[in-house]
């Protein structure tokens, strides 16, 4: 993820001569290979290749900007890092860290289709050249009851969607992540439980709200593998198991898609997954969360919000709609 994912914003030769980035490469190649699994946590996580952290261009909102950042203490780079879902790689919270330097970032493309009137499949290079990147400061909060707050580097879904020009029965937008077995070992895991790929799905209203964010980067340099890299979804009112990582492809539809989590639990997952601090998860309540960095001696936990504390920009789209039923 060098020079060709920075595009004309960039020169990365201004910032690492091309045949450093091939010898990071190729070094990353050779890690892959050759690091045996060692057992104990931190030493096999700080032993993986770093991956992202290539210097993004963007401008930051205003102060106050239609609540699009939070100005609570962001979560640090290392545990925003090391504490991870990406079950594609496992399903501990450290297997992402380990083992997503696996995945080949580069090159990669992105594919629009469905009910869209031009359908196309673009380079990321060529797509990240025609948007201009802003940072917003979000809370995360997973439906395991624990959160972050993350400052993401990307664009609005809706600039992407326009692009492609959704038809008029158009209601909704279904998300897929990479699926490549031979680089994603949780995939290949006798324990994996979902049906790969990873999908998600939003309504067309959710997906065109302005809060609803393409992340491409974080702490303003590219997303390292484990946070989904090169691009993810953000969407900072719903669980974290909707803001699905590492996209391929994105399809405009008429009706309401099939996503991982709610065929996996339906009981337990819904398709809205609105953070609601009202709606207990079968085996657990809502109404707190543990925000990282947390520890035994420093919980740091604290009340959920509605709406994960967006409610003012989101709650109109749910109006009428009974939230018990739609969780
Ligand atoms: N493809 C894919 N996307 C995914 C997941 C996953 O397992 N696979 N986990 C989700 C969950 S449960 C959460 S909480 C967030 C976590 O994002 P983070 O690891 O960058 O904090 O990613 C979401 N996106
Ligand atoms: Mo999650």
């Amino acid at each position: 993820m060098g020079k060709r994912f920075l595009g004309p914003r960039i020169d990365s030769s201004e910032i690492t001569p091309e045949d450093v980035w091939l010898n990071r490469r190729q070094f990353m190649r050779a890690g892959a290979l050759t690091v045996p699994a060692l057992a104990g946590g931190t030493m096999m996580a700080s032993a993986a290749p770093r991956t992202g952290g290539e210097p993004l261009r963007f401008t930051t909102a205003g102060n106050g900007d239609q609540g699009f950042s939070t100005d609570e203490a962001r979560t640090p780079l290392d545990d925003i890092t090391a504490y991870c879902n990406f079950y594609e790689f496992g399903t501990g919270k450290e297997d992402p860290a380990r083992y997503a330097h696996e995945m080949t970032v580069d090159p990669w493309s992105l594919e629009v289709g469905g009910a869209v009137k031009k359908p196309g499949k673009l380079h990321l290079e060529d797509l990240l050249g025609s948007f201009d990147l802003e940072e917003r400061i979000y809370r995360l909060r997973c439906v395991e009851a624990w959160s972050m707050v993350v400052p993401w580097v990307g664009f609005p879904l809706h600039s992407l969607l326009d692009r492609f020009q959704p038809l008029g029965s158009a209601r909704y937008v279904a998300f897929r992540t990479l699926y490549r077995r031979e680089e994603m070992r949780g995939t290949r895991s006798f324990t994996s439980i979902i049906d790969w790929p990873y999908r998600e799905g939003l309504r067309m209203d959710e997906a065109a709200h302005p809060l609803t964010l393409l992340a491409v980067g974080l702490y303003g340099k590219t997303l390292p593998n484990q946070n989904g890299a090169p691009i993810r979804l953000v969407v900072p009112w719903k669980y974290g198991f909707k803001s699905i990582k590492s996209i391929v492809r994105i399809d405009v539809l008429e009706k309401q898609p099939p996503t991982s989590w709610q065929q996996l639990a339906p009981n337990e997952y819904g398709f809205y997954a609105n953070v609601n601090p009202e709606v207990d998860h079968p085996r657990w309540s809502q109404k707190y969360e543990r925000r990282l960095p947390s520890s035994l001696w420093q919980p740091n936990r604290m009340p959920t919000r509605m709406f994960n504390g967006y409610g003012e920009q989101v709650a109109e789209l749910y109006s009428g709609m009974d939230l018990t039923k739609h969780y």
